[in-house]
């Protein structure tokens, strides 16, 4: 079965696909370890793990390598954050084929112009294309992509541009006219209430997805109760956690001159080797090599 068909199920079945983002294979095993339905291989998370801003720096192939690992490891659907396309509708032709081939469940494109410019950045430049050449890239999206339950989110960034909600809907009803098969709304207000009156508006048959990360009074249950939303995305947790565990444990060593005191916070090596799978090793060691 496609991962797209995977995806597909865990949304008809449970009403809702919780994601929560991953940088590395690893990020994405600890999500899966915790529960979650699907990773979310997030370009914010990845740019932060290799130290530069998400601007569009960070290649479609080294994003792609990455997702293509995440898959790899993690064994739930990856859903791709694509950020533009990487540049116009024929280079979301060739992104599509290549996300789809990596094992990738569902890509995320949004409709800014490219280079982007991270959403929740304070005054960032957020620059839109136009209704009809983000159309054409869903168009292409859905032409390139081979299975048809490979699963497209058109993004609309109109509510992060401070365009108001009813340049938010008619993107996202002429995103889902255009065949995208669900429709992604960010936000950035510090409340839930204009992506909660967005949801209500919403008049579409696609599903929404969301990534409250600006406005994190927003639990499971609220999105439940909401209805329409079949996708919930958390969206930078991997690498903030990472950033604020590191950052406390490499000032204790430098305080107490040593490591004896982060012993008992971090993770055993013990429990590194299980999620590397040393255990299959030694098993392996003892079957073959002779
Ligand atoms: C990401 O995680 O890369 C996203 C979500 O696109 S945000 O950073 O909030 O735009
Ligand atoms: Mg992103």
């Amino acid at each position: 079965m496609g991962s797209g068909t995977r995806f597909r199920q865990i949304l008809a079945k449970n009403g809702l696909v919780e994601a929560m983002a991953a940088h590395s294979p690893l990020s994405a095993m600890l999500a899966a370890e915790a529960g979650f339905d699907a990773v979310w291989a997030s370009g914010f998370e990845l740019s932060a793990l290799y130290g530069v801003p998400d601007v569009s720096v960070v290649s479609m192939t080294q994003h792609l390598e990455m997702t293509r690992a995440i898959v790899e490891r993690s064994g739930l659907p990856v859903v791709a954050d694509i950020d533009t396309g990487f540049g116009n509708a024929i280079n979301v032709l060739y992104a599509v084929e290549q996300y789809e081939r990596a094992g990738a469940a569902a890509v995320v494109m949004e409709d800014k112009s490219f280079p982007k410019v991270t959403s929740l950045v304070a005054g960032g430049r957020q620059d839109m294309v136009r209704i009809e050449e983000f159309q054409g890239k869903i168009e292409a999206a859905r032409a390139a992509r081979r299975d048809p339950d490979f699963v497209i989110v058109a993004r609309t960034e109109a509510l992060i541009a401070g365009l108001g909600q009813d340049e938010a809907l008619k993107r996202a009803r002429a995103y889902e006219a255009a065949g995208a098969d669900m429709v992604l709304v960010h936000s950035k207000q510090k409340t839930p209430d204009e992506i909660e009156a967005f949801v209500h508006a919403w008049d579409g048959k696609v599903p929404i997805a969301l990534v409250p990360t600006a406005y994190p009074q927003m639990t499971v249950a609220r999105v439940r109760a909401l209805g329409k939303v079949g996708l919930l995305i958390w969206g930078n947790h991997a690498i903030r956690a990472s950033v604020a565990a590191m950052r406390s444990t490499f000032a204790q060593i430098r305080r107490d001159g040593g490591i004896q005191g982060v012993e008992a916070g971090i993770a055993t090596v013990e429990d590194v080797f299980d999620l590397q799978g040393m255990r299959t090793v030694k098993d392996d060691e003892k079957r073959f090599l002779r």
